[in-house]
């Protein structure tokens, strides 16, 4: 992509009203653009992003045996009356009505939809056991939405929900779901730690809220330091293997972590000084085991193998894409910008051409950028008229895994400069070499 042909809006000045360093880069860095409180338009470079931690967690999800589908965002009110929880969501929901006056709402949640299309069309044990889920968003009026994206009203979220013919069958697609956010984060470059959570409004007594250690995190969290050393699944792991998942999660959740609402005073100061970690953080996922919390009033049966018709057993599992993208913010920046781990960038290059309009210049970096982008690599190409200073301070801003520089006195010496964002390592190297680096 060449940026004179991009949309690619920075913003010089800091904006007063970002509190936080993510919601502050992301303004300037032109990934977002606010439209009302906690709605947000995502521009070029933002929706890159957003869509590469879609793929990632698309693709745990579907390794864990998960299928996706995609339901509306507006729903029906008769559903929620039928759960029971059209009333009891209060003032959270935003409640709108059609032409025909029909009750609707723009769905926080999709526990009650996900049953309705379970319901018309499973019968049968034989047909479970069950996990769908869709990447949509989701419209909550929080009474104090803050933080950007961090902190919405409207949001991107994967919600999956599982379906199982009893309790014990649940516990295994819980572990599925626990192991694949395990592996989802730690792709994305961010250290996960499962924490035992209160369910609120989704209900059930089984929950895990995935957090991730950052200054800025809205929760107060406490837990022990050497979950922060555990190893995390490889790709090879085996979903259907039953006592091995649950060997995986009885580690992960061996060692005292909870939130604020779950804390035990007494527990966690009975950890040794040294392993006591009491920080905050972010929560970037959350999994539900609410057993037959819907499927009883919905009426979501199965038939048994015994003949018997009961109601199945469900939980529900959440991430938050666009949180996680300032959280990976909030995680990896320094004073200059962003620095994007490589799963994650928007572009994995960009390219700076230092002196515009120069022949032996603009010659090099147009046989660079056929080269790279012939190669299958994302390249920026800054080709616009500006002072190599300016240049620069945009690529740290927009954190960029490699910034390729190429100007007339390299040119001279038959070199380019390779710089890797994320610690500043540059080197001279020809340019062809540096191609074959970038692609290797
Ligand atoms: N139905 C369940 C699980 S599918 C559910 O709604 N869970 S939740 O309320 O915990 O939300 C799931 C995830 O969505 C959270 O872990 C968080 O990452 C994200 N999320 C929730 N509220 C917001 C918000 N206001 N802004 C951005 N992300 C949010």
């Amino acid at each position: 992509m060449r940026l004179s042909r991009y949309f690619l809006p920075i913003l010089r000045e800091t904006p007063k009203e970002a509190e936080i360093v993510s919601h502050r880069l992301m303004l300037r860095a032109g990934l977002i653009r606010q439209e009302a409180a906690g709605i947000y338009a995502w521009l070029p470079l933002g929706q890159r992003v957003l869509m590469k931690v879609c793929q990632i967690v698309r693709e745990e999800q579907d390794r864990s045996g998960a299928i996706e589908l995609l339901m509306p965002t507006i729903q029906p009110a008769e559903l929620w009356r039928e759960s029971g929880r059209y009333d009891d969501y209060g003032k959270e929901m935003l409640r709108v009505e059609d032409r025909h006056e029909r009750a609707m709402l723009y769905g926080p949640t999709n526990e009650e939809m996900i049953t309705e299309i379970f319901r018309a069309a499973v019968k049968s044990y034989k047909q479970l056991p069950l996990n769908l889920y869709h990447i949509q968003w989701k419209f909550r009026d929080e009474v104090r939405p803050r933080f950007g994206v961090y902190r919405a009203r409207e949001f991107l979220m994967k919600d999956a929900y599982s379906f199982d013919l009893d309790a014990e069958a649940a516990r295994h697609s819980y572990n599925k779901m626990f192991v694949a956010y395990l592996r989802t984060f730690a792709r994305l470059g961010l250290k996960s730690i499962p924490m035992v959570a209160e369910s609120g409004p989704i209900g059930g007594k089984l929950s895990h809220e995935f957090i991730i250690l950052a200054e800025t995190g809205e929760s107060e969290v406490f837990c022990h330091r050497d979950y922060l050393d555990f190893e995390v699944p490889g790709e090879g792991v085996d979903f259907d293997d039953v006592p091995g998942l649950a060997r995986t999660v009885a580690k992960w959740t061996s060692l005292y972590a909870a939130t604020s609402e779950k804390h035990d005073a007494a527990a966690y100061g009975a950890l040794p000084r040294d392993k006591q970690v009491s920080a905050r953080g972010i929560e970037v996922g959350h999994i539900f085991d609410f057993g037959t919390k819907y499927s009883e009033p919905m009426k979501a049966t199965v038939t048994g193998p015994d003949g018997s018709v009961q109601p199945v057993h469900m939980g529900s599992y959440g991430i938050g894409p666009s949180r996680l993208v300032a959280a990976v913010i909030e995680a990896s920046h320094d004073a200059a910008g962003i620095k994007w781990p490589e799963a994650v960038a928007p572009f994995r290059v960009g390219l700076l051409n230092l002196k515009q309009g120069d022949a032996a210049t603009d010659a090099a970096c147009e046989a660079l950028y056929r080269d790279l982008s012939a190669a299958g690599i994302d390249v920026l190409y800054h080709d616009q008229d500006e002072r190599p200073g300016a240049k620069f301070a945009t690529m740290d801003l927009i954190g960029l895994p490699w910034q390729l520089i190429v100007g007339p006195k390299g040119l001279a010496e038959g070199k380019v400069e390779l710089k890797r964002r994320a610690d500043g390592a540059r080197e001279l190297v020809a340019p062809a070499a540096a191609v074959a680096r970038l692609k290797g």
